[in-house]
C-alpha cells in the first residue's frame, strides 16, 4: 500500500490591503502578481494557456513529453520528486508516468482545497507512488516536512511553468539558494524557464487578439473592488504589455487613461492621465547567462531541454559543491 499523507505547515495568510495600499503609494505603482490568482484570475490563466499566441504552456509540455526519458536518466533510483505549486497536472503527469524512479510525490502549495484535490487524483492515478501533500509557501520553506522520508530518499524539486520569471534577479537568487539549502547535497531541480525571443512574439503571447490577458491583468482591479471596497472604474484602465530590453522582461501594466482619484477601503489615491500600475514582470532568458546564474546559487546545469524554435528551455540541475554558493 503507497502512503497518502497531508501536512499542514499553516502558511501565513495573504495581508492584500496592506499589499495594495503599499503597492499604490509607490511611485510608479506596482501590484503584487500573486494577487492576479483569485478563483476567476486562476479561470482566466487557464483560458490564456490555450490561447494561439501564449506559447508557453503548450511548448513546455511538448518538451516534458519528449524528453522525459532523457530526464529519468538524470534522476536517482528513489527519487522524492517535490513539485513547487500544484496547478493542472498534465507537466507532472508527463514525469510520473512510465517512471520507476520517482517513489514520492510532494506538491507544496499554499492553497490547501487546490493541492488536497490534486494530490488525491495523483495518488489515484499511481498506486505505487507515495503522496505527501504539503500546505506551505515555498517561498519561504526552510525544511521539509519529516513524513514519509522525503529526505531519505533522493530528493529532486519540479518547479515549472516559468514561474520563476515572475521574481527579479535577487529574489530568484535567494529562491534557488532557498532550494539548495533544501536539498543539499545530493539536490535536483527541475526548472521550466522561458527563453528571450523577438520581442513581437513575447508582445503578441502577453497582448493576445481575444483579450483574454487583458481581462486577466484588469481582474486584479474587479478583486479589489470586491474585497477592499474600492471604486476603480474598469473602462477608465487599458491593458499594456511591453517588452522591457534593459531587464529582459515581458512587464504587463494597467495604464490609467485619464485623470481620477481611487478609493480603497477609504483611502485615496491618485491617477495621472497615462500612468501606469504595474502588475507583473516576466523574465526571459539567456541559456549561457542562465547557466552563470545557477552556479552563484549552488547548482550546475547538467541538461537544457528545448523546443525547435529555442523558445523554452526545460532545465536539469544538479547541487555543485558549496564552494560555489555566494553568501551575500
Ligand atoms: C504563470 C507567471 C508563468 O508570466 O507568463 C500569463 C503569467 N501573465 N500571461 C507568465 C501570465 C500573463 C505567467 N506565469
Amino acid at each position: 500500500m503507497s502512503l497518502f499523507n497531508f501536512v499542514d505547515l499553516d502558511p501565513p495568510q495573504d495581508r492584500f490591503l496592506e499589499d495594495v495600499w503599499q503597492g499604490l503609494s509607490r511611485k510608479p505603482k506596482t501590484l503584487p502578481p500573486k494577487y492576479l490568482y483569485d478563483s476567476s484570475g486562476s479561470q482566466l490563466f487557464e483560458r490564456i494557456c490555450q490561447l494561439e499566441e501564449y506559447y508557453l504552456t503548450k511548448t513546455e509540455i511538448e518538451i516534458l513529453a519528449r524528453h522525459h526519458k532523457d530526464i529519468e536518466d538524470l534522476l536517482e533510483p528513489d527519487t522524492s520528486l517535490i513539485e513547487y505549486g500544484s496547478g493542472s497536472s498534465v507537466k507532472i503527469r508527463k514525469l510520473l508516468d512510465d517512471n520507476p524512479k520517482i517513489s514520492a510525490y510532494v506538491p507544496i502549495d499554499i492553497s490547501k482545497q487546490q493541492l488536497v484535490s490534486a494530490a488525491r487524483e495523483i495518488a489515484h492515478s499511481y498506486q505505487n507512488l507515495d503522496v505527501i501533500a504539503v500546505c506551505a509557501d515555498y517561498t519561504t520553506m526552510i525544511r521539509f516536512p519529516d513524513f514519509g522520508k522525503i529526505m531519505d530518499r533522493n530528493p529532486a524539486i519540479f518547479f515549472p511553468g516559468s514561474t520563476l520569471g515572475n521574481l527579479d534577479e535577487s529574489e530568484a537568487r535567494t529562491l534557488l539558494q532557498g532550494c539548495r539549502q533544501l536539498l543539499g547535497d545530493r539536490g535536483r531541480l527541475i526548472l521550466g524557464i522561458d527563453l528571450v525571443k523577438d520581442p513581437a512574439v513575447l508582445e503578441r503571447a502577453y497582448s493576445d487578439k481575444k483579450g483574454v490577458t487583458a481581462a486577466f491583468n484588469k481582474n486584479i482591479l474587479i478583486r479589489i473592488n470586491r474585497e477592499l471596497s474600492g471604486n476603480f472604474d474598469l473602462h477608465n484602465f487599458s491593458h499594456v504589455a511591453r517588452f522591457n530590453d534593459r531587464f529582459q522582461r515581458i512587464e504587463m501594466h494597467l495604464i490609467a487613461a485619464r485623470p481620477q482619484e481611487v478609493t480603497i477601503h477609504g483611502r485615496s489615491f491618485h491617477f495621472a492621465k497615462g500612468e501606469s500600475i504595474h502588475t507583473e514582470s516576466s523574465y526571459k532568458y539567456d541559456l549561457k547567462r542562465f547557466e552563470q546564474f545557477i552556479l552563484s546559487c549552488g547548482f550546475e546545469l547538467s541538461a537544457a531541454f528545448t523546443d525547435p524554435r529555442r523558445y523554452f528551455a526545460v532545465c536539469a540541475l544538479k547541487a555543485c559543491p558549496a564552494v560555489n554558493i555566494k553568501t551575500a
